[in-house]
């Protein structure tokens, strides 16, 4: 039985060049297991904490010091000779030292980074890929569920950002991102391939649009500045078109509203800043979305109504669920108790799954427990803020989750991803199992 021999921490650079939390895990044996902690930007108030410095002589506030600190003060001396195997006694152990509700104590990027470490060297400790040993601990949680929960190592179908907006892209336009989902592909390398071809395709209509010196950005998607948040979605349809996939039944769209971050407390309204339109109510931001349903061959709509809007998500769901995916992202933060409550009360239908927002990987491996027991689709998902570090790619092949969300295939903390998945689908070989479109609604 491998144990945990040493942890050692580290500060290095996420795709933003914002410091994030590096951790080695050495095992008993000599093996090693290394993980990178990713950020987001536009964050749910609900996330687990991600604690930096906040010393303005360093990095603007932003290092990771003390996260770095806590892990070889506090975190390391109670974890030696811990059994690598057992990652439940593991972020048990983590989550029993921070001892709060949101990790705020040692930093929820401190014990992800321990948390995912461990699992790397578990899995190296054995000389098995880190999919196999995930897969491993997913079966254990999924064997009772029953069989129409996949259990199998499943390369996910990907919703693949184009046109990006919201703070990844200085606010040209509100909604965060319009994605593509290759729903023809019948493979992971051939839906990658046709992915690759509508990205370079959007560039085309941009160009057309004469914005062809539009910059990318945080996640890789074009950023142009638009009339308006519609004529994005009708950039990817013609895209669609000069690739030559019928929209609906070869290529879907799907939105990532991010509506909290436009969203008015005081006045209860969503507003549409970027494209100056008056402000909507719930009632009237559900009637947009469905309008867009029935003009746009979109399939998945996230956080379209903001991350405490409980009532709103409802009417959402009643309104719309029964044929587009309602994915929670601010809404859920990963977390079970607040899945339970849009399970309870018919809030979404779909969750987003990150494992920053939760803070260990037994609570991600909950949180998509709780999903699949209820008939919810999890998505794996990146943050904006991403490295090299690939973990999500095995995270969502070995639970089976069906979908995965990386960013655009532009930048390589993207690519890392998408080229391990490339790798996962050749070591499965010709048994290599793909969600396709069967995932979706
Ligand atoms: C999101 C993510 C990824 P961020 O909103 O889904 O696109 O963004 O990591 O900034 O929260
Ligand atoms: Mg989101």
């Amino acid at each position: 039985m491998p144990t945990l021999r040493s942890l050692k921490a580290r500060q290095v650079l996420d795709s933003r060049g914002r410091p994030t939390v590096e951790v080695d895990a050495f095992a008993s044996n000599g093996a090693r297991g290394t993980a990178i902690v990713p950020s987001g930007a536009s964050t749910g108030r609900h996330e687990a904490l991600e604690l930096r410095d906040a010393d303005p002589a360093h990095y603007g506030g932003l290092g990771v010091s003390k996260a770095v600190a806590n892990i070889h003060s506090t975190i390391a001396p109670a974890l030696l000779d811990m059994d690598l195997d057992d990652q439940r006694a593991v972020d048990a152990a983590l989550i029993a030292l921070d001892g709060t509700p949101n990790k705020g104590r040692l930093g929820a990027n401190a014990l992800l980074g321990v948390s995912l470490a461990v699992a790397h060297a578990s899995a190296a400790s054995r000389g098995e890929e880190l999919f196999l040993h995930l897969n491993r601990l997913w079966k254990a949680r999924a064997k009772g569920l029953g069989d129409a929960v996949p259990q199998e190592p499943t390369l996910p179908l990907p919703m693949v950002n184009m046109i990006s907006g919201g703070l990844h892209a200085g606010r040209n336009l509100d909604i965060q991102d319009v994605l593509f989902i290759p729903i023809g592909a019948e493979s992971y390398s051939q839906a990658l391939e046709t992915i690759v071809a509508m990205y370079r395709a959007v560039g085309q209509v941009l160009a057309k649009l004469g914005m062809e010196s539009t910059l990318v950005g945080d996640e890789g998607g074009y950023g142009p500045r638009l009339s308006g948040d519609e004529q994005a979605l009708e950039i990817v349809v013609e895209a669609m078109n000069l690739c030559g996939l019928t929209p609906g039944e070869q290529g879907a769209i799907a939105l990532d509203v991010a509506s909290t971050h436009f969203f008015d407390e005081s006045s209860r309204t969503y507003r549409f800043s970027a494209t100056g339109s008056r402000p909507l109510d719930a009632g009237a931001m559900i009637e947009l979305l469905a309008r867009w349903t029935e003009r746009y061959p979109i399939v998945s709509i996230e956080d379209g109504l903001a991350e405490d809007d409980w009532e709103g998500w409802k009417a959402l769901t009643d309104r719309l669920g029964s044929k587009v995916q309602l994915i929670g992202d601010d809404l859920f933060v990963t977390q079970t108790a607040r899945l339970g409550r849009g399970i309870e009360n018919g809030a979404g239908n779909a969750v987003l799954i990150k494992v920053n927002q939760v803070g260990t990987l037994s609570e991600t491996l909950d949180a998509l427990e709780t999903a699949r027991r209820s008939g919810f689709r999890p998505i794996v998902s990146a943050r904006s803020g991403e490295t090299e570090d690939a973990t999500i790619a095995d995270l969502a092949v070995g639970t089976a989750a069906g979908q995965i969300k990386i960013g655009s295939v532009a930048r390589s903390e993207r690519l890392a991803k998408y080229n391990r998945l490339l790798r996962i689908e050749e070591a499965l070989g010709r048994d290599a199992r793909f969600a396709g479109r069967a995932t979706l609604p």
